[in-house]
């Protein structure tokens, strides 16, 4: 979607009764085919989930444009204040790919990698933080709501309350928050849960994190449990609770629905040489993807000869993803080897039993490809929540198709008809793809329904609504 110009903006001020902070403004700058510039809607979690949120809210949405030093003036688009914060080259480098990304994201995924600590990263990160929590404390009016998202920002909600006492703070973290024993390995412990503490309202994607966040902030700071959801600390209550993130399944169902995307669907099966049974696996290529034991899993597969490249095709796409930092460099040689390993192995003169994608697709593109695949695989090793989980069961208008997810994916909770697995396993991995693979027409019927009943009733309107509501004392 292109979302209007900003050239003749209105400007934003005023004040803003809800603000969203988070690391991205929901915009990119393209190049127009006639030689303008103009702003095109990201692809990715956060902003597929928030969008459609503050289009209704008529909010303010403050964030980073994506290039170095670059910061236009306040703009209107899409119904929403969009106010950018400006980052250098180094301060992209130490705040976002350095302590974001190569700091905080292994400890909070499990540490699959290992965690770079550097104090200049951390600097960084106290200062671009501050910066957004400036921005913020400009547009918020008197009273407003302050929703700040993730783990680039967790020290914004104390910076903000010292600034602007009078806001009703909240923050969402959309990665999984780790048990004390992960998180004591952070020299910054302290500090960053006393960044968290400034918020009214803490959400996480499931219960556990929300435990494992109260946990923390008695062993590291003067907070005090006060019953099984709250602690009290500078005598202010500060609430920790499991907000399940969802989408926007209406934009998915009528994607779905359109004629155009149903023939695309048709084609796809079509290139890929009509067999019986499409997998695909959509992800960020990220090594908490799970992408390298998904492949060993099906190469496995074909080498003891349960599947053949003439009757099976595995389509992974894997979205271009932190590629200056250096785990993801090392990521894509290994999945990139692999992948022609695999086909060369098992591949012949017309078939290839891996299709590997590394690009990025626009919405109808990516609900074609959910509409041309048999099986979703969706199996992280560990995952906040995993909006494609629910995009591909959102696009099955038909009730058709099967979800193979792993466990360790908040997404679990919700979608407990898909087939679920533990991804370490690589034979229970091979058995859950071969089940989801050949289950009974009926049977897929009876699951998809369950799970689209789920993701229907509890939308991202619904995720954002009770969070607000929450935030502003009336719980449900
Ligand atoms: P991500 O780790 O980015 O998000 P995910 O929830 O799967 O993971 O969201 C990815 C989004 O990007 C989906 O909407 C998907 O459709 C889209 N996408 C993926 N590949 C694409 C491609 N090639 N082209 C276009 N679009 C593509 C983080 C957390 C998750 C959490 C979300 C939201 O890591 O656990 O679910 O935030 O809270």
């Amino acid at each position: 979607m292109t979302l209007h110009s900003m050239a003749s903006s209105e400007s934003a001020g005023g004040g803003s009764s809800v603000v969203v902070v988070a690391n991205r403004l929901p915009v990119d700058r393209v190049r127009h085919s006639d030689g303008t510039d103009g702003w095109k809607r990201s692809p990715g979690g956060l902003v597929s989930a928030l969008a459609p949120v503050m289009r209704k809210q008529d909010g303010s949405w403050i964030g980073w444009v994506g290039s170095p030093d670059e910061a236009p003036e306040p703009f209107h688009s899409d119904g929403m204040d969009l106010v950018a914060v400006s980052l250098s080259a180094e301060e992209i480098e130490h705040y976002y790919e350095g302590f974001s990304n190569a700091t905080l994201w292994p400890p909070y995924h499990d540490v699959i990698v290992p965690a770079e600590f550097h104090r200049e990263w951390w600097d960084a990160y106290v200062r671009v933080n501050r910066r957004f929590a400036a921005a913020a404390a400009e547009v918020a009016s008197e009273g407003a709501i302050v929703w700040v998202q993730d783990y680039q920002l967790q020290l914004v909600p104390m910076q903000l309350r010292e600034m602007r006492p009078d806001l009703k703070i909240g923050f969402f973290l959309h990665i999984p928050f780790p048990p004390g024993e992960l998180f004591a390995q952070l020299p910054w412990r302290r500090q960053i849960m006393q960044g968290l503490l400034g918020a009214d309202l803490v959400g996480f994607q499931r219960e556990g994190a929300a435990g494992n966040f109260l946990d923390i902030a008695t062993r590291y700071t003067p907070a005090r449990r006060v019953s099984s959801s709250q602690v009290v600390i500078d005598g202010r209550r500060v609430t920790a609770a499991a907000f399940p993130i969802s989408l926007d399944v209406d934009e998915v169902e009528t994607l779905a629905s359109d004629e155009s995307t149903q023939a695309r669907a048709a084609a796809m099966r079509e290139e890929l040489g009509s067999p019986q049974h499409v997998l695909l696996g959509v992800d960020r290529l990220d090594y908490t993807k799970g992408i390298r034991h998904r492949l060993k899993a099906w190469s496995e597969l074909l080498a003891d000869g349960d599947v053949t490249p003439q009757d099976a095709v595995f389509v992974q796409v894997a979205t271009p993803s932190r590629e200056r930092v250096d785990a993801y460099q090392a990521l894509r040689d290994e999945i990139e080897l692999e992948v022609g390993h695999i086909n060369g192995e098992h591949g012949t003169i017309g078939t290839s039993p891996i299709h590997y994608l590394h690009s990025t697709y626009d919405r109808p593109e990516l609900v074609a490809m959910f509409l041309a695949a048999d099986v979703a695989v969706v199996t992280p090793l560990r995952d906040g929540m995993n909006l494609v989980a629910k995009e591909y069961v959102a696009a099955r208008i038909d009730n058709r198709g099967s979800v193979v997810l792993s466990e360790f994916a908040g997404a679990a909770d919700q979608l407990t008809d898909a087939v679920l697995v533990n991804p370490h396993d690589i034979d229970g991995l091979k058995a859950a793809l071969l089940e989801a693979m050949h289950m009974p027409e009926r049977e897929q019927e009876r699951r998809m329904r369950s799970m689209r009943n789920q993701v229907k009733n509890y939308d991202v309107a619904r995720w954002a609504g009770e969070f607000i509501a929450c935030l502003r004392d009336e719980c449900q």
